[in-house]
């Protein structure tokens, strides 16, 4: 049995542009004096064709921004010393964005003139504009205070790094009273600082809920029926830093008040990560502020969308402290992480969705492609046990905010993510939403459209999507149910410990749940399956022996170049596979297209690995029909290379997987009195009565 690796891109560069920007510091970049007041803070791309160009780059102390592929990297300039640095450093730019601080400004202006005309927006809390911290909490305590029985504010475990709370709110009917054993969905925002949407769809889905509650009746159903946990601000320092330090800063103040220098920049508006300052350190409660170790404090802090346990250390995550998709130091290193590890192991979760900005996406597990291999492992990540369930979920969510849906995989390799962790461990559906089309926090109506729907999609949106994910929480054939008879009043416990796979080693996670038996001593439970995807059967692809058909072509590519073969497609194949190969360390590029009826172009892959790794690109299922297959050359200077293009029949092999069961236990005034293994798939109902525990 052979399986082809095929490698997927390795750069965060399908991730679309859009504007970052850091905290101009009075140090080695400030503004050298006498050309820095026509300057304005500008967005290039920096030409890094080879590995050495790009440590280079990271030498310079400049704005580096994630926004990179295999041959550029976008930067901010922040000063004319920025510039000079990299001139002198050999290194070419182009300018993407001329002028950052009209950029902002325009987004400020468009967002104040839209809370002036507004009222009232269409949106539940009838917001015109972004929240702060303050009026996340705020808004969260009054929810409670108004609506006792149906709110409940919830402080997480772990307080901030910069010493804050993190408050969420719990919504159901009598939310105060004793657990019985309904379903958890749970909603989460802002785990990176700068996606400012991401929160407010969160909160508003949470008034959403808690306003139509009694008056609506789907959504009184959907609430009686399930637990709903919504956390607008995960990480809550980078939040506050990011949505308080945009102000356009005075540099005047810090140039001595010499030379009159101002360069105002959007300061932390773009911070993504959290505020770890020292890995394995708390640092002083808001020093985050002040430890600006890059421009921006952009470099500051654990990305915590790579801190969870699943797959940690694996491919598409950093280990480099200044890098945007800093990892940390060990899997779940950061509060926010273990915040919601602790929300997610102590509940049935049975669907979450994690939002962020932006790129009008929709997606599933799993976050690294399924031909990697985790060492932890030694087999293909495959696709998830429930690939089918979670993509026709997804599919239906898409279609109401018309994003798109895919596996998280195909926007690039991630590990470590919130559901690369949540569905391995514990099953619950989980799902990213990357909201909007283009920027980080775009002016305010944008966010109102996006949650309410517009156009095709008016009244629809993430609201409707968000229903639909409740839904499907709420829905017993997608998770599984305990029923049976028990005392009254008896405290239920499923419990599991397992070890949990990182990509090359592995992390024990405890699921612990309760729930209280009624006083007409029956019980029902809605609980995730005893068996994690993670160890259950695992489709594996393997391609079978000799390519169907295969052509070559050999060509030369000038820099800044690109040439185009033709292929033709004239049966059905599993897997079309279209290799670039060349004799040296220098880097070209391929795109596939799929030619119309009507000669125009449609992309369906392209590749942008590091300099060093060949160029591949993989389709599953191709259509019949022609494709173009473009070399391009950005800046190889021994341009020969070899295209080929190989169609494939491939062979779905079914890795066994495990069974495992979940530990039930019956507690009576502390004490366990009854105990059994239970197995329950997804979509079982399974009686267990536990009459053991009644007796004396
Ligand atoms: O890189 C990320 O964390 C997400 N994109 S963002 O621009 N908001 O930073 C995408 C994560 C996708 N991968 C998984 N959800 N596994
Ligand atoms: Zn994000």
């Amino acid at each position: 049995m052979t399986t082809r690796s095929v490698r997927r891109r390795a750069a965060l560069c399908a991730l679309p542009t859009a504007v970052l920007v850091g905290l101009a510091t009075a140090g080695p970049t400030a503004p050298a004096a006498a050309t820095s007041e026509e300057f304005r803070p500008q967005l290039v791309t920096v030409d890094t064709p080879t590995r050495e160009d790009k440590r280079l780059l990271q030498t310079l102390g400049l704005d580096l921004t994630e926004h990179a592929g295999h041959d550029y990297v976008e930067v901010v300039l922040h000063s004319p010393a920025d510039v000079t640095a990299l001139v002198s450093a050999g290194l070419g730019y182009d300018v993407r964005i001329p002028d950052l601080l009209a950029r902002e400004a325009e987004n400020n202006r468009a967002n104040a003139a839209y809370a002036a005309a507004t009222a009232r927006s269409p949106l539940p809390s009838g917001r015109d504009g972004y929240r702060t911290l303050d009026d996340y909490n705020a808004d969260m305590a009054a929810l409670e205070r108004d609506h006792p029985d149906l709110v409940e504010l919830i402080t997480l475990p772990h307080p901030s790094l910069d010493g804050r709370k993190i408050h969420g709110v719990e919504i159901g009917k009598d939310v105060r009273g004793p657990d019985r054993g309904l379903p958890t969905f749970l909603m989460l925002g802002v785990h990176h600082a700068r996606e400012w949407p991401s929160g407010e769809h969160a909160m508003e889905f949470a008034v959403d809920l808690v306003t139509n509650y009694g008056t609506d009746a789907r959504i009184t159903d959907l609430v009686d029926r399930s637990r709903v946990v919504v956390v607008p601000v995960v990480n809550v320092d980078g939040f506050h830093l990011s949505r308080t330090d945009g102000g356009l800063v005075d540099l005047r103040e810090t140039d001595g008040g010499g030379t009159a220098t101002i360069l105002g920049t959007p300061g932390n508006a773009y911070k993504r990560k959290n505020c770890r300052v020292v890995d394995g350190q708390d640092t002083p409660d808001g020093s985050c502020a002040l430890a600006v170790t890059s421009n921006g404090g952009y470099g500051v802090g654990v990305d915590p969308n790579r801190n969870y346990g699943g797959y940690w250390g694996g491919p598409g995550a950093s280990d480099l402290f200044a890098d945007p998709t800093y990892r940390g130091a060990a899997p779940f290193s950061e509060p926010e992480t273990q915040n919601i590890r602790e929300l997610v192991s102590s509940r049935h979760v049975t669907t979450l969705i994690t939002n962020h900005t932006f790129s009008n996406l929709v997606l599933r597990p799993n976050g690294a492609a399924p031909d990697l291999v985790a060492p932890s492992e030694g087999m293909p990540l495959g696709d998830p046990f429930d690939e089918a369930a979670l993509k026709a979920l997804g599919d239906e969510m898409a279609a109401q905010n018309g994003y798109t849906s895919q596996h998280a995989w195909e926007l690039y390799d991630t590990t470590g993510s919130t559901e690369d962790w949540s569905y391995n461990a514990t099953g619950g559906f989980g799902y990213t939403f990357e909201i909007g089309p283009d920027e980080f926090h775009p002016p305010f109506p944008e966010v109102v459209d996006e949650y309410l729907g517009a156009g095709e999609y008016a009244g629809k949106g993430n609201r409707e999507a968000y229903l639909i994910a409740l839904e499907n929480a709420v829905n017993p054939a997608t998770h599984s149910v305990l029923t049976g008879k028990a005392p009254a009043g008896a405290t239920l416990r499923l419990r599991k410990t397992f070890a949990t796979p990182t990509w090359d080693g592995s992390i024990q996670d405890s699921l612990d749940t309760t729930m209280t038996v009624g006083p007409d001593g029956k019980y029902t439970w809605h609980v995730n399956p005893s068996t994690r995807p993670v160890v259950m059967d695992r489709q594996v692809e393997t391609v079978s022996g000799e390519p169907v058909a295969e052509q070559s072509w050999t060509g030369t590519t000038l820099p800044a170049q690109s040439t185009d073969r033709e292929f033709t497609i004239d049966q059905d194949v599993d897997l079309f596979e279209i290799a670039l190969d060349w004799p040296t360390p220098d880097d070209l590029d391929l795109e596939v297209y799929r030619k119309n009826a009507d000669g125009s172009l449609t992309s369906v892959g392209g590749s942008g690995n590091f300099v060093g790794e060949k160029e591949r690109v993989l389709l599953q299922d191709p259509a019949q029909g022609t494709y173009v297959l473009r070399v391009l050359n950005f800046a190889s200077v021994t341009p020969s290379w070899t295209l080929t293009a190989s169609l494939f029949n491939a062979e779905s092999e079914t890795v066994a997987g495990l069974v495992e069961n979940w530990t039930l236990t019956c507690e009576r005034d502390g004490r366990v009195v009854e105990r059994v293994p239970v197995t329950v798939e997804r979509g079982q109902q399974l009686r267990v009565n536990l009459t053991a525990c009644g007796r004396r």
